[in-house]
């Protein structure tokens, strides 16, 4: 006999099963198509924030494979996506795409990029939404990160488990920079003062593994500034269903102001010395933060 609270639990399990391996196949499908493109001439189909911030062709594409795909498997739902694709949900289930992270990665071809496809309830909102199902996926390296809320994290099949931290100056911090000068500069001067207090750094160009890294543990903490929500949708359940935490800047919940993913311990650390340097600023008050000057 199930109770009502069990039959509820067991079809919820179920839906986020069924969007994480919806998610899973389509981000297969995507790959294909963008390795195709990379084995071609790839040229900068235009740019958006800034003269770095680049988009090409193969973004578009990839875009609009999942877009379609998702029509198809699951008409009701709503979309927002990188390159501009975006739809109102009808069922309250959003599909938060980025159809290639690491975008200049893939330009120069450093084969450290992702598919990265999240589906999150209600609010498609970063801080208001709940990230039901998520995958991160390197095209490349076929690496499949995934997670659905409750049922674990997962590198291809092997269980992710964040360990208990090590010290701070043992710890590798990962982190990355706007595509704005006057952003790179304030985040350079954080930075700055940070690095000496840990093992090293890593800035590898894509939020979106770079999350999945702090999961699997080949990165032990997480920090970056003005990232889109489709940079790290995905990454979040990855992050928090293998035991860590994604929180937001001083009190902001995380999202464009700031991200911080790890264990716990680490995280609330990173907190203190950030606020120390004074490096949780509302962005508002950085000036031209948002501007290509
Ligand atoms: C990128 C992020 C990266 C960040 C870059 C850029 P894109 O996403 O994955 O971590 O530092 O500025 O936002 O633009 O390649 O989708």
């Amino acid at each position: 006999w199930l109770s009502l609270r069990g039959f509820e639990s067991l079809t919820r399990h179920k839906m986020v099963a069924e969007m994480k391996n919806i998610a899973i196949q389509l981000a297969r499908e995507a790959g294909e198509l963008i390795v195709a493109g990379r084995a071609g001439d790839v040229e900068v189909a235009n740019t958006k924030s800034s003269s770095v911030d680049i988009v090409t062709a193969v973004d578009k594409a990839s875009e609009e494979l999942l877009f379609s795909r998702l029509e198809e498997l699951r008409p009701g739902d709503g979309f927002l996506g990188e390159e501009g694709r975006t739809k109102e949900s009808t069922t309250g289930i959003t599909w938060v795409v980025d159809p290639i992270d690491g975008t200049v990665n893939f330009f120069y071809n450093i084969p450290h990029y992702a598919v990265s496809i999240a589906a999150v309830s209600g609010d498609p909102t970063p801080g208001s939404w709940q990230v039901e199902a998520g995958v991160v996926y390197n095209p490349v390296s076929k690496e499949m990160f995934s997670a659905a809320r409750g049922g674990g994290s997962f590198l291809g099949d092997t269980k992710l488990q964040i360990s208990s931290p090590p010290t701070l100056n043992q710890a590798l911090l990962a982190t990355g920079f706007s595509y704005s000068q006057a952003m790179r500069k304030e985040q350079a001067r954080v930075m700055l003062e940070l690095l000496p207090q840990f093992r090293d750094i890593r800035r590898q160009g894509t939020a979106s593994l770079d999350l999945a890294y702090v999961a699997s543990g080949r990165i032990d903490l997480y920090f970056e500034r003005t990232l889109m929500p489709w940079d790290h949708a995905a990454g979040e359940v990855i992050v928090t269903e293998a035991g860590g935490v994604i929180e937001g800047l001083a009190d902001m919940p995380p999202g464009r102001e700031g991200i911080l993913a790890g264990h716990p311990d680490l995280v609330a650390l990173l907190q203190q010395k950030i606020r120390l340097l004074e490096g949780d600023r509302p962005l508002a008050e950085i000036p031209g933060w948002g501007l290509d000057s």
